[in-house]
């Protein structure tokens, strides 16, 4: 297992790279190009400059999150395959340069969606908050204006002003593409990647759709062990494989999260795993929290120790976080909660490593 942190660049992040370094067990970022348009190849210049950037801080650059994916490729358009031949050179580009894991998603029009992006926990600090009742009462409209409202500046990741801007457009051109149509699309797409993959050795990771359900009438596949098991089933190909993300999939209490990691990750296609924890409610509403297992619904415990038996050597890493210690920055990525994260998560590991190898098992990985 790779220890890796998300770093938004010199730009657009307020945490410095020489902090990201001092994170015990980190040996990476997981970066990526934020003004490159949707759609359009990634300058050789810049990516070497991000590669040069991260390594003369003593990190690696070795995944990219996310090399996002234009909606009329989502759409299925025949405009698509400009897009999907962008997309193509985009991915040699970066294997060159080091890269071996993409994570993307196919959501159509939003990334992740939450009602509330600094919700008071008991303990004062704040986190990002899905509120049940009030995603179905909104508009889309009122949900992008909440959002970029209270980013504390920052532009979030997957909610570009730009795109969202064309939100009444987008909606009428999902009017009657349906879940099966998805998938199609998804299939068309990393038919025609996947061989660029295979011969550049990058290996393409689709994240979760995040809270994992249908949100605004739109389609949503990435949501459950039986869509993930149709979506690999695309291509056999190991290079095309998962993000799996624990806090999005584990806000359907159905979905058995280190199930999914032993059946999905014994098959070798886990290259990516966020990791974090969220607190479900009844009526359907979910806070994010630390990633402790015991402050939220998640047994973080379960989650590392079937990563550990199947002998992950993937990239990981902690996922959103908490606003705590008074921090102001990107909500979802303050620097404080993720390192704890990352602390919780190596002694998760270490201690399931050693408990193996005292019982003869297996040796220590990390
Ligand atoms: C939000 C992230 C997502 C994720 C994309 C992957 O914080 O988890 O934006 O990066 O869905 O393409």
């Amino acid at each position: 297992m790779k220890m890796t942190f998300r770093w938004f660049g010199e730009k657009d992040d307020c945490i410095p790279l020489w902090q990201i370094r001092q994170i015990p067990g980190v040996t990476g970022v997981v970066g990526a190009l934020y003004d490159v348009p949707v759609g359009e190849v990634w300058p050789i210049e810049k990516i070497a400059h991000l590669k040069r950037t991260v390594e003369s801080a003593g990190l690696e650059l070795e995944v990219i999150e996310s090399v996002n994916i234009h909606e009329d490729i989502k759409l299925g358009l025949p405009s698509r395959d400009r897009y999907i031949e962008n997309y193509r050179e985009t991915l040699r580009r970066l294997a060159r340069a080091g890269v071996r894991v993409v994570c993307y998603n196919f959501m159509p029009i939003f990334d992740w969606f939450r009602t509330d992006l600094a919700r008071e926990l008991p303990d004062g600090s704040n986190a990002l908050f899905y509120d049940a009742g009030m995603a179905c009462s909104l508009t889309p409209q009122q949900v992008v204006e909440s959002v970029a409202g209270k980013s504390n500046g920052f532009t979030l990741p997957g909610w570009e002003p730009e795109r969202l801007a064309t939100l009444e457009k987008l909606f009428a051109q999902y009017k009657g593409v349906g879940v099966d149509d998805l998938f199609a699309n998804l299939k068309y797409f990393i038919d025609a990647v996947i061989p660029v993959c295979e011969e550049f050795d990058i290996r393409m990771a689709i994240h979760p759709d995040d809270p994992p359900w249908s949100i605004f009438g739109l389609p949503r596949i990435v949501t459950d062990e039986a869509n993930l098991a149709r979506l690999l089933a695309l291509n056999p190909s190991t290079y095309h494989g998962l993000t799996l993300c624990t806090g999005c999939l584990g806000a359907n209490p159905s979905n058995d999260l280190p199930a999914m990691i032993r059946r999905f990750g014994g098959q070798g296609r886990i290259h990516f795993a966020h990791t974090r924890n969220i607190k479900r409610f009844p009526n359907g509403d979910f806070t994010e929290v630390s990633h402790l297992s015991c402050d939220g619904s998640i047994d973080l415990y379960e989650v590392m120790k079937a990563y550990h038996d199947i002998g992950f050597k993937g990239y990981m890493r902690p996922d959103h976080g908490r606003m705590i210690w008074g921090e102001k920055g990107r909500p979802g990525y303050g620097l404080y909660d993720r390192a704890l994260g990352i602390s919780y998560i190596n002694g998760l590991w270490e201690a399931i490593g050693q408990s193996v190898t005292r019982d003869g098992a297996s040796k220590r990985s990390f």
